[in-house]
């Protein structure tokens, strides 16, 4: 364990490394902060307490379909290891990809430390092609920044690199390859980081802290290689490596205060979230947190490329509540992407004269792709149709960057409680004669 004093020597050392090598910068921080330091936060003040324990000096973050990276303290140090290799994964039930992440992952695994912590990031390249790793958002000192070639050699296969610094700020971001970046993160090597506040001022707290990277991919129907050279057609959208029905729920306890973080290094795409039944207050960026007085309601949180956004709410409305990208084709898997507009077409005719040669034909799509989904469209093998999933009610006719706040009462775990039963007379039904008829609606024939 690092003692009080050693804290202080390490962190002063590093920052007063940093502001030497950038005068600039570091003198426009520290006019910056100046307001935001004694109203708000404790950020850029050196550590005074030892490094983090999960679940003793913060509240642990929630990667659903994920996990946290190991790590040990050596010396007063946090030490983690990044292996960076291929690893085959299911992208949703049918879909199985042979991508590039870390440690058995894609993504990587989340990064969580404390706002002061000395970190040592050990990264070992099993991969054939040389890589690196950036630290997206993150102060540190040039030569740790991670882009191949400008700040340091790639790493061969078989290499271990060591990145070391010293956490300075507090917030919610992100790192990937920074070598052929085209194709590395489009094969999917990215994970987040979580840095907690050393004092975290009292609106910091939350019972359910969620982080959600997301995603795009090109993945042709048949195959299981991710298209990196793909620059607009992306047909598998996720939210951490996961297109639904493949997402974990996000579940929480009725009155739980909730922060669910996004971050997004997709390819070519922004995506506005959009969570249903609630608005929520955006309180921070990958600059940090937003001063309370600036956190505005919304309802959607735009996530722009190569940004990260936290929002937060107080879970105080129980049911399945829809959480997704608005950006309609992102909810819309794999095969429903690319095919012919049959809106309004009779098929019964080509059926008939098309089966004496291909059995198995049947024109669909003439009613939308709703029908496809539940039917069950033919696909080639390791594929999946615009899919969904089996609801309470109906199929469910939405996939990829789709997942579902389960917010209930009387919870004594936060395993998946299953569907919500909604009480009596709260759930839209078919209406009767009789109701009609009292409210002189006159339904046209
Ligand atoms: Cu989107």
């Amino acid at each position: 364990m690092v003692t009080r004093r050693e804290a202080l020597v390490t962190t002063a050392a590093v920052a007063g490394g940093a502001a030497l090598l950038t005068p600039g910068r570091a003198s426009a921080q520290a006019a910056g902060n100046r307001t935001w330091e004694t109203s708000y936060s404790g950020s850029k003040q050196p550590a005074s307490v030892p490094p983090g324990q999960p679940g003793k000096d913060y509240q642990p973050v929630i990667t659903p379909n994920g996990a946290a990276l190991p790590w040990k303290v050596v010396d007063g140090v946090k030490v983690y290891h990044l292996i960076a290799e291929e690893v085959e994964h299911e992208m949703a039930p049918g879909l199985k990809a042979r991508c590039w992440g870390y440690n058995g992952r894609v993504h990587g695994p989340t990064i969580e430390a404390v706002e002061g912590d000395r970190v040592r990031i050990y990264v070992t390249n099993k991969l054939a092609a040389p890589t690196s790793v950036h630290w997206h958002g993150i102060f540190l000192p040039n030569g740790m920044d991670g882009v191949a070639g400008l700040n340091q050699r790639a790493i061969r296969n078989g290499e271990t690199y060591k990145y070391e610094f010293t956490l300075r700020q507090h917030g919610t971001f992100m790192y990937h390859s920074h070598h052929d970046e085209m194709t590395q993160m489009a094969m999917g090597m990215m994970g987040m980081i979580v840095i907690h506040p050393r004092r975290p001022t009292a609106d910091y707290k939350v019972d359910r802290d969620f982080a959600i990277m997301l995603s795009e991919w090109r993945i042709e129907p048949g195959t299981m290689r991710p298209n990196p050279n793909e620059m607009n057609d992306f047909n598998v959208l996720t939210m951490n490596a996961k297109a639904f029905p493949g997402t974990e729920p996000l579940v929480v306890k009725t009155g739980d205060r909730v922060r669910v973080r996004f971050g997004n290094l997709s390819a070519m795409d922004h995506h506005p979230i959009h969570l249903h039944g609630y608005y929520f207050k955006v309180t921070g960026t990958d600059g940090g947190r937003v001063p309370v007085p600036a956190q505005r309601p919304e309802t959607t949180v735009l996530v722009s490329v190569g940004s990260t956004r936290d929002i937060e709410f107080i879970a105080d409305a129980p049911g399945d509540w829809a959480f997704h990208c608005h950006m309609t084709h992102h909810v819309m898997n794999q095969m429903g992407h690319d095919i012919p507009n049959m809106i309004g077409v009779k098929g019964g005719g080509i059926d008939k004269r098309v089966q004496p040669l291909l059995p198995a034909y049947m024109t669909m799509g003439q009613e939308g792709m709703g029908d496809m989904a539940e039917m069950g469209m033919p696909v080639p093998k390791n594929s999946i149709p615009m899919v969904g999933a089996k609801g309470p009610y109906d199929y469910i006719t939405m996939g990829g960057m789709f997942t579902l706040l389960k917010v209930r009462s009387g919870l004594t775990s936060y395993a998946d409680p299953g569907w919500y039963e909604h009480p009596p007379g709260e759930r839209a039904d078919l209406a009767s004669q009789a109701e009609l008829q009292r409210d002189g609606i006159q339904v046209p024939s």
